[in-house]
C-alpha cells in the first residue's frame, strides 16, 4: 500500500447548499469530483486534526463506492481510526449518535436525503463536526474555498474493504471498524422514552403502518418497533433499504407517500401512521384521515414534551426555521421560554442545543428533532408520538384538535415550483427584494402588512449573521407569507412559497387548508409575479 498524489483541477460549483453538496449521481461520478470535495474537506479540517471519524450513508446508489474512495483518503490524510455502519450504511441520525458517542472528530454523511436515487437520481456529501450537526457555515465556506484552487489530492491504493463484516481491518495506518449501524442509536432512544408504556400500548392492539419508503429507516425502524417495542411483524413496510429507492421518491409528505395516506383514510385504518425519508431525519406523522403538519406536530411535541421521560424536566427553549409555521411560538410563550428563529438549514440549531438554549427544533420541511443527537431524527419524532399516544390514550386527531382548541391553529402550506428556470427565479426573487420597504404599511387583499424583509439571522451564540435567507412578509393578523430559492434542488431553481393564516376561533378549524390560504396565495403572487415570471400555472408539489 502507498499513498499516492493525484493531479487534479477545480470543479465549479463545489459550494455546499443547505444541507452539503447535492448534485446529481452522473455529477459525482466525474474522475475526481468526489475526491476534490473530500480533499478540501480535510484541506479545511487541517493536517493531522482528524483522527476518528465515522462514514456512513444512506446506502442510494454510489454510496459503496463513495465510501471506498473516502477511507483510502483518510488513510492518506493521517486519520486513525474510521467507524462505517455495516454495509456502508447508516443513518444521518445514527451518525450524529455515533460521533457524539464515541467523542469522535466528525463525520462524513453521504446522502442526498429526500431526492431521489439511483444512477439518474442525486447523491451528496456533507461533513459534521464533532458535536455530531452538520458543519457551520464557516466551515462550508472554508471547504468551496478550497474546491477552487486545488492542485491534487492525496489517496492510499489500498484494495476495496469488505464493509459486510463486522470487525476491524486495515488501510495504511489507519483502523477500519465496521460496526452494527442500530445499535448505538436504539439505546440512545431507550433512555428517551418509555419503552414500557409503548410496548404495553403494542400489546393492547394497537396498530401502526411505519413506511421506510425503502430508505435507511427500514432496520431501524424495525429493530426498535417491531424487535424491542413488540410491534407485530409487517407494522414496518417498504422496510429494506434499495439504491434506488424502489424507484419512488424518498420524501415523506402526503404527496410522496401517497400510500401510507391512503392506508390511513381506509375503512380499516390502523392507529397511527409514520414515514420518514432517504437517510432518515424527516419524519411525517398521520393520524386516521388527519396528516399533522410538521410545524404542527413540532408544537405538541413542545406542548407535551414532559411525557417522555428523557425531557420531564422540562424543555429551556424551542427553535424553528423562519418559514416554519408560528405554532411553536405559541407554545413557547405559554411556557414562558424562548423561541428562536433561524434561517433553513438544521445547521443553526446546533449552537443553539450546544449552549442549551433550545431543547427541542423543528422545520417545516419535515424535520423534528432535539438535544439529543445534533440532526433532526425521523425515527425519534414516531417515538415521541407513541410515547404521547401511550400516556394520554387519546387518538391523534384529538390531541391535534385539543391542541388547535387551546392555542389556536396555524392553516399552513408549502407551494413548491420545481425546476424552474434560475434566471427567471433570481430576477424574481431580486424585484420582489426591491419593492419590500414599500409593502410595509400597506393592506394587501384586507390583510396589513406590519413587516416585509429579507431574513437575515444574528446567531446569539457566536455572533455570526446570516443574511438573504428568505423573503417574509408579516401581516398583523399573524398570516405570512415567505418566498425562498431551495438550498438542496439539484435541477435549475426550486421556488418555495411558504403561506401562514392563524385562526383562534375552534368553529373555524375545518376549513380545508388550500381554501383558508386562497386568499394569501393570491396575495403573493400579486406582490411577487412567481407564476408570471416562470412561466408555471402551478405549482409543482403542494404540501
Ligand atoms: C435539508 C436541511 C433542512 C431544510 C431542507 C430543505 O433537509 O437540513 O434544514 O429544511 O433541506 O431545504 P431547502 O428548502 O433549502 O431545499 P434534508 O432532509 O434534505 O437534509
Amino acid at each position: 500500500m502507498t499513498i499516492q498524489t493525484v493531479a487534479t483541477t477545480p470543479f465549479a460549483g463545489q459550494r455546499p447548499g443547505t444541507s452539503g453538496l447535492r448534485k446529481k449521481v452522473t455529477e459525482f461520478q466525474q474522475p475526481g469530483y468526489l475526491e476534490n470535495f473530500v480533499e478540501s474537506i480535510f484541506l479545511t479540517l487541517g493536517a493531522g486534526k482528524c483522527r476518528h471519524l465515522v462514514v456512513g450513508g444512506d446506502g442510494r446508489y454510489f454510496n459503496r463506492e463513495a465510501i471506498q474512495t473516502i477511507l483510502r483518503m483518510a488513510a492518506a490524510h493521517g486519520v486513525e481510526r474510521v467507524l462505517v455502519g455495516r454495509g456502508g450504511i447508516m443513518s444521518t441520525p445514527a451518525v450524529s449518535c455515533v460521533i457524539r458517542k464515541h467523542a469522535c472528530y466528525g463525520g462524513i454523511v453521504l446522502s442526498a436525503s429526500h431526492n431521489p436515487g439511483g444512477i439518474d437520481g442525486d447523491f451528496g456529501i456533507k461533513y459534521n463536526t464533532e458535536n455530531g450537526g452538520p458543519a457551520p457555515e464557516k466551515i462550508t465556506d472554508a471547504i468551496y474555498e478550497h474546491t477552487k484552487t486545488l492542485s491534487e489530492y492525496h489517496i492510499s491504493d489500498a484494495a476495496p474493504v469488505d464493509l459486510d463484516q463486522l470487525g476491524t481491518t486495515r488501510i495504511e495506518n489507519m483502523t477500519i471498524e465496521v460496526i452494527d449501524p442500530v445499535l448505538d442509536y436504539a439505546e440512545l432512544m431507550k433512555r428517551l422514552f418509555d419503552f414500557d408504556a409503548i410496548r404495553a400500548l403494542f400489546a393492547s392492539g394497537f396498530r401502526m403502518r411505519f413506511d421506510a419508503m425503502h430508505a435507511v429507516s427500514g432496520p431501524y425502524a424495525k429493530a426498535v418497533l417491531e424487535g424491542i417495542l413488540g410491534a407485530p411483524a409487517g407494522t414496518v413496510v417498504n422496510g429494506e433499504p434499495q439504491e434506488d429507492f424502489g424507484g419512488g421518491h424518498p420524501d415523506p409528505n402526503p404527496v410522496n407517500a401517497a400510500e401510507l395516506i391512503a392506508a390511513m383514510a381506509g375503512p380499516d385504518a390502523p392507529d397511527f401512521g409514520a414515514a420518514s425519508d432517504g437517510d432518515g431525519d424527516r419524519n411525517m406523522i398521520v393520524g386516521r384521515g388527519i396528516a399533522v403538519t410538521p410545524s404542527d406536530s413540532l408544537a405538541i411535541i413542545a406542548a407535551n414534551a414532559t411525557v417522555a421521560p428523557g425531557y420531564k424536566g422540562g424543555i429551556t427553549g424551542i427553535a424553528r426555521s423562519m418559514p416554519t409555521s408560528t405554532a411553536a411560538d405559541r407554545v413557547a410563550q405559554a411556557l414562558g421560554i424562548s423561541c428562536f428563529e433561524t434561517p433553513t438549514g438544521w445547521k443553526y440549531f446546533g449552537n443553539l442545543m450546544d449552549a442549551n438554549l433550545a431543547t427541542l427544533c423543528g422545520e417545516e420541511s419535515y424535520g423534528t428533532g432535539s438535544f439529543h443527537i445534533r440532526e433532526k431524527d425521523g425515527l425519534w419524532a414516531v417515538l415521541f408520538w407513541l410515547n404521547l399516544l401511550a400516556v394520554r390514550k387519546l387518538s391523534v386527531e384529538q390531541i391535534v384538535r385539543e391542541h388547535w382548541a387551546r392555542f389556536g391553529r396555524n392553516y399552513y402550506s408549502r407551494h413548491d415550483y420545481e425546476a424552474v428556470d434560475a434566471t427567471a427565479a433570481n430576477a424574481m426573487m431580486d424585484a420582489l427584494r426591491e419593492r419590500l420597504p414599500e409593502l410595509a404599511g400597506q393592506t394587501l387583499d384586507g390583510h396589513h402588512v406590519s413587516q416585509a424583509d429579507d431574513f437575515a439571522y444574528n446567531d446569539p451564540v457566536d455572533g455570526s449573521t446570516s443574511t438573504r435567507q428568505g423573503i417574509r412578509i408579516v401581516m398583523s393578523d399573524g398570516s405570512r407569507i415567505v418566498l425562498r430559492l431551495s438550498g438542496t434542488g439539484t435541477e435549475g431553481a426550486t421556488v418555495r412559497l411558504y403561506l401562514e393564516r392563524y385562526e383562534a376561533d375552534s368553529t373555524r378549524h375545518d376549513l380545508d387548508t388550500q381554501e383558508a390560504l386562497s386568499g394569501l396565495a393570491q396575495v403573493a403572487e400579486n406582490v411577487s409575479g412567481l407564476r408570471r415570471r416562470t412561466g408555471r400555472s402551478e405549482p409543482t408539489v403542494v404540501t
